[in-house]
């Protein structure tokens, strides 16, 4: 059966991240894609001189539009917004959908590397927080973690540190969290927590240094995918760190440069099921 799958998130023109690497990821899993940009701009951020054009103001009413059709999602998979209008409208529809059965995974995209992203305030980033309260699944990295809780930026923890600040993060209501990327030697671990039987699961990769921006989106779209293919969410999160490895190596390999970004397209065929 076809699985359709709401994509909120920005669409960057050049430099490969949120929807166009989620639209050909969910699609080479064979899911239906719903889309609603929150922005549109000739790059991501990372890039200097990017042009943004903030779609907040008819956001509302495209969902009211969804809303009014009807549909139904098995997914709803957000990530990149751009002010807390956005963020306000979509808490209030994810509820709508969750209560009708869609599962909801929000990545919290807010910064990376211990700073938040240019278009980002504080404002924005409590709405995001609020979105989160509404998970099912979420995937921070160290920095979003850090301004989820309002607690320091730590690039190391140790692994104690990580528990507590999983469960801290459960706490805000998420059944499962995914805290990713943490580096540490020669391997990234991603951490799973889920809350229902309190197990904390480390999935190791090894580390492949990457000058790229969008290895956190590409990640969230496989997971998404595994998750709506019905994979455990173990399994789920081992194929998107595999995948994120691959296209990192395979980027490298290729020749793509920092700002062309990841070059996962020969990979996709790795996805499909
Ligand atoms: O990859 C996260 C992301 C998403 N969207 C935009 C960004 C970034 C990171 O820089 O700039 C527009």
């Amino acid at each position: 059966m076809l699985k359709r799958a709401l994509l909120i998130n920005d669409l960057s023109g050049y430099g490969k991240c949120s929807l166009t690497t989620a639209l050909p990821i969910l699609s080479a899993f064979g899911v239906e894609c719903v889309t609603v940009p929150t922005a549109v701009l000739s790059s991501h951020t990372g890039i200097d001189r990017f042009v943004y054009t903030d779609l907040s103001e008819r956001f509302a009413e495209t969902l009211d539009h969804y809303r009014r059709m009807s549909l139904k999602f098995e997914l709803v998979y957000t990530g990149f917004f751009s002010s807390r209008t956005q963020t306000d409208h979509a808490a209030n529809y994810l509820n709508h959908l969750r209560f009708w059965g869609a599962k909801i995974l929000v990545d919290p995209v807010m910064g990376d590397n211990g700073k938040i992203y240019a278009t980002y305030s504080r404002k924005l980033c409590d709405g995001i927080r609020a979105l989160v309260r509404g998970a099912d699944i979420i995937t921070p990295n160290l920095t979003e973690t850090a301004i989820l809780l309002g607690e320091p930026y730590v690039a190391q923890p140790d692994r104690r540190e990580i528990e507590a600040r999983l469960r801290k993060l459960a706490a805000l209501g998420p059944g499962t969290v995914v805290i990713t990327g943490v580096i540490a030697g020669e391997t990234t671990t991603n951490y799973i927590y889920t809350r229902s039987n309190g197990i904390v699961t480390a999935v190791e990769t090894e580390y492949i240094q990457s000058p790229y921006c969008g290895t956190g989106d590409l990640f969230a779209s496989v997971l998404a995918g595994g998750v709506l293919a019905g994979a455990g969410i173990e399994n789920a999160v081992r194929k998107a760190a595999e995948f994120v490895r691959d296209a990192i190596v395979y980027s490298l390999e290729a020749g793509a440069s920092e700002r062309d970004g990841l070059r996962f397209e020969p990979l996709l065929r790795e996805l499909i099921v």
